[in-house]
Formats: C-alpha cells, sequence, structure tokens
C-alpha cells in the first residue's frame, strides 16, 4: 500500500506532463521526413490525406491527391515547419496570377515524384495574398516565387518550372546530385524518361554495385574525379547527372562510348546527338555544360525563353516561322546547327505568337510579314543581321559561315533605297546613312524629318569631325 501510492502517484505526474508536453508543443517535428507529419500540422486534417497511398485510378484524381501532397503553409505553422525541417521548398503564389496558376500542377507533380522517390524534401506552398505577413517574413516577393529552406535558412530557386526540372533542381539540391545506374533494364527505363543528361562512367564504383563496402576508404578511393563529378552536378541547376559502373551499362546511355575506365559525356536523347567531355574538374564540366546543354535548335516559348536567353553563346540566329514552316525547316535546320554547334545558338519562334515574335520583327521593320523570317544577333558587337536570301540549307549555311568570319553587314531598320539620280538633294535611309553620310569624303548637311510632327533638325556634318556638330 504504502509502496503502490507513489508509483501511482508518478504515473499520474508523468502523464500529466507528456500531456502538457504535447499541449503546448502539439508536433515536435524534428525529422526531414514529410510522412512523419501527423494530423493536427493543418487544422483540417488535410494532412492524413496527404498521407494515403496515391491511388491511381483516373487523371483528375491524381492531380487532386498531387496538390494535397503539397502542405499549405499559414500563419499557424510556418516557422514551426521551416525551423524543423531540413529542407522545404515553397511556392509562394496568388490566386489570381496566371503564372501561378501554370505553375501549380507542376509543382504538385514535382511533389509526388519526389515523395515516390523518397526525397527528403518537404514541398509547401502559401497564398501569398491571404497570408501576406507570413509571405514576406519568408522574403517572398513577386509571384510565383520559389525558395528553398534549408535549416531554417533560404536560398534562391534556380531550376527551371516543369515538374521533371524541379525534380531534377530539387534532388540536385537535397543531397542526390547523382543518380546511380547499375544494370542495364535501369539504364533503358531512364533513357525513356530523359532528354538531356550527363553521364559518368566510374568503374570504381562496381565494387559498390557488388556489395563490398568493407573498404571503408572506398568513397575516397572513388577518387579526386568523381569528387569533382558530384561537385559539378550539385552546382548545375537543370541537367541530371547519372553515374555507372559498367562499360555495358554507360553504353545504353552513351552508344558506342569507348571501352575506358573513367568516361563523361553528354547526351541529348531526342536531338541524338552525344558529346565526350574530355575533363574531369567541376568547373570545366560546368563550363562544357554552358556551351553544349542546348538542344541543336531552341524552339522558344515564353516558359524556357529567360533559359534560352541564358546561354553564354554570342551569336544567335532566330527562325521565325509559322508551325508548317517549322516542320519543313526543323531538319535542315538541325543540319547547320550541327555544324556551328557551340557557336551559333539557334532560335525557333513561331511568327504567329504576338508576344514572343513582334518585339523581334518589329525592330527589323518585319512585323507584317507572314513568310519565314531569319535574323541573328551577335551580342559581343551589339549588331544584327537579316538573311536576305531564301531560307535554304545552303543559304543559311553560308549566312552562319559569314556571321563567325564577321562578313555578314549588319542589319539597318530601313526604307528601301531610293533612286538619288538627278537629285540635288539626296534622301538617305537606314541602309544607306553609312555610305552617304558617315563615311563621306565631303561635308554634309543632314536634314532629319521626324514623320510625328512637321519640324525637322538640321545637322552638319564636316568631314573632319565626323560628328553633330551644329
Ligand atoms: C541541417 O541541420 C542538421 C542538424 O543540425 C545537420 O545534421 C544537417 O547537416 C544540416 N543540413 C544541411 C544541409 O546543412
Ligand atoms: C500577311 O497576311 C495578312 C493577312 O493574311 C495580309 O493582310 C498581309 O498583307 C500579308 N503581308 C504580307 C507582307 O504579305
Ligand atoms: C511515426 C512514423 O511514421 N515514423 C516513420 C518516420 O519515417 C521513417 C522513415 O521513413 C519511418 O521508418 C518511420 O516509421
Amino acid at each position: 500500500m504504502s509502496r503502490s501510492e507513489p508509483t501511482s502517484r508518478f504515473i499520474i505526474v508523468v502523464l500529466i506532463l507528456i500531456l502538457t508536453l504535447l499541449l503546448h508543443f502539439p508536433t515536435p517535428i524534428k525529422s526531414s521526413e514529410p510522412q512523419n507529419l501527423t494530423a493536427d500540422e493543418t487544422e483540417d486534417g488535410e494532412l492524413e490525406e496527404l498521407l494515403a497511398p496515391t491511388t491511381r485510378s483516373s487523371e483528375a484524381e491524381l492531380l487532386s491527391n498531387a496538390q494535397r501532397i503539397v502542405l499549405e503553409l499559414n500563419h499557424d505553422n510556418t516557422k514551426r515547419v521551416i525551423e524543423n525541417y531540413e529542407f522545404v521548398l515553397v511556392l509562394g503564389y496568388t490566386p489570381w496570377c496566371s503564372r501561378s496558376a501554370e505553375l501549380m500542377p507542376q509543382f504538385a507533380e514535382a511533389a509526388t515524384a519526389l515523395k515516390e522517390l523518397g526525397s527528403p524534401l518537404l514541398m509547401a506552398k502559401i497564398d501569398a495574398e491571404r497570408h501576406a505577413k507570413t509571405a514576406s517574413s519568408l522574403e517572398i516577393k513577386g509571384f510565383p516565387s520559389l525558395l528553398l529552406f534549408v535549416n531554417g535558412t533560404s536560398q534562391a530557386y534556380t531550376g527551371g518550372f516543369s515538374a521533371e526540372e524541379i525534380v531534377i533542381w530539387a534532388r540536385k539540391k537535397t543531397g542526390e546530385p547523382v543518380i546511380r545506374i547499375s544494370s542495364v533494364t535501369e539504364a533503358e527505363e531512364f533513357l525513356k524518361k530523359s532528354d538531356i543528361f550527363v553521364v559518368g562512367l566510374f568503374e570504381k564504383l562496381r565494387m559498390l554495385d557488388l556489395g563490398n563496402t568493407e573498404n571503408l576508404g572506398l568513397s575516397l578511393e572513388l577518387g579526386p574525379n568523381h569528387k569533382e563529378f558530384v561537385k559539378a552536378a550539385t552546382a548545375d541547376n537543370a541537367i541530371q547527372f547519372v553515374e555507372a559502373s559498367n562499360i555495358e551499362v554507360a553504353n545504353v546511355l552513351f552508344p558506342n562510348m569507348k571501352p575506358t575506365s573513367l568516361f563523361l559525356g553528354i547526351v541529348k536523347v531526342s536531338q541524338k546527338d552525344t558529346l565526350h567531355m574530355g575533363t574531369c574538374r567541376a568547373d570545366e564540366i560546368l563550363q562544357f555544360l554552358d556551351h553544349n546543354k542546348f538542344p541543336l535548335v531552341n524552339r522558344l516559348t515564353e516558359a524556357n525563353s529567360a533559359k534560352v536567353y541564358s546561354s553564354p553563346i554570342q551569336i544567335q540566329v532566330h527562325v521565325f516561322a509559322d508551325a508548317d514552316d517549322f516542320k519543313k525547316l526543323l531538319e535542315p535546320l538541325q543540319d547547320v546547327a550541327r555544324q556551328f554547334k557551340s557557336k551559333i545558338l539557334f532560335i525557333l519562334i513561331d511568327i504567329t505568337d504576338e508576344n514572343l515574335a513582334k518585339p523581334y520583327l518589329t525592330v527589323f521593320g518585319l512585323e507584317e510579314s507572314n513568310s519565314t523570317v531569319v535574323i541573328a544577333f551577335d551580342i559581343r558587337g551589339n549588331s544584327k543581321y537579316l538573311l536576305e536570301s531564301d531560307p535554304t540549307q545552303s543559304n543559311l549555311e553560308e549566312f552562319c559561315s559569314g556571321l563567325l568570319q564577321g562578313t555578314v553587314s549588319p542589319h539597318f531598320k530601313s526604307q528601301l533605297i531610293p533612286d538619288n539620280k538627278n537629285e540635288m538633294v539626296l534622301s538617305v535611309v537606314g541602309k544607306t546613312l553609312d555610305d552617304l553620310v558617315l563615311n563621306s569624303h565631303k561635308n554634309v548637311v543632314l536634314e532629319v524629318c521626324v514623320s510625328s510632327s512637321s519640324t525637322s533638325i538640321l545637322l552638319l556634318l564636316t568631314r573632319s569631325h565626323p560628328s553633330q556638330s551644329s
């Protein structure tokens, strides 16, 4: 009797203590696994559904399940979630923003894929209009915006905006930058789902594949080359890196790979294009990627324009065509592009797309054009060019060679060259400005008429000072 009483009192005290703790700290999350969330994370038990296995009965259902895998942040849970998870990718959106609406299903699809891959990343979204204060405390500016929180500290999102691109980026930044492929079957499966990737063959990985882990120094023994490979994979923002441990597997990924114990290359599946990388240094791998990651011909969309124009390639050929001409042009254009690989960037733009095409065509005075237009920019010299002949393969080749050699004349938006024969006062247009005025050996009085006003400006250009005098 005298012994059981203190015991039961002790139990009661412990129970009260546990209850108190539970009430005051409803979810002491310490794990990085989103699956370990409990239902009181959200008021409406949304997470219970979140935890339910994804069913595959219909596409709509799949999407709505996917959307549930994304945790909805609000005033009450944000701080706790950000602080307690190692990795949280937050999407700041507003309900009225169309770009948010486009991104949301991609984000949800990425969340599903990452969950299936067992990623430690928690995907969350916050309605930045409804929870403006909370959103601004996360430094969410502009919509949609994505931020990755690592142990509570945010970093900018630098990946693409399709589900696949989000998955690739997220894995790179959460400790899984490289996918290891150990069998031919896995390699074939991977190829079906991938368009562009970097492959590395590291024969020393074979020991890991065979389960030979008794050598604890193995990761060191994989050597500095492998370390550089992983470093590059982490630093790059968009391209999946894969590693293979034997030549049979590597050969499925990169056909006709030379038998060697170490090999790096880029594969562009849909372009049937492969490139061998003759380096294993991280910075050189990244530089090589910058110059070679683009498809031979880039079809411009609003979604990929930022990515396409991030290319460091200085000469860019833009081809404007309608859907029918696209089909006819694509192959010859790819052939040309192959010859000028990593020297000229080729961009294909739908001529009927006002937003994408008009601004360029207007610069050339060709906004009314209905047939294929080929223009080029040299970013170094800030000059622009126009292909004046038909866009046949040989004309395109000649144009591109000329661009590289600097033998194509830059284009000026210009009226037709007027017939000045027998004129006392010569008419000058954009195309003849250099010859008649700037390079003239005589002094020139130039009258500039501004079409929108009745006044005109007189400029005296003297030979010794070929610039404006009065
Ligand atoms: C996050 O914090 C945990 C615990 O302090 C630590 O083990 C982990 O390495 C950190 N993660 C990153 C990516 O820094
Ligand atoms: C292009 O097509 C439009 C409508 O079909 C027509 O009005 C216009 O004149 C055409 N422009 C040229 C340069 O052929
Ligand atoms: C309570 C609970 O669900 N625990 C799980 C947390 O996550 C680990 C790793 O996925 C599981 O093994 C636990 O069962």
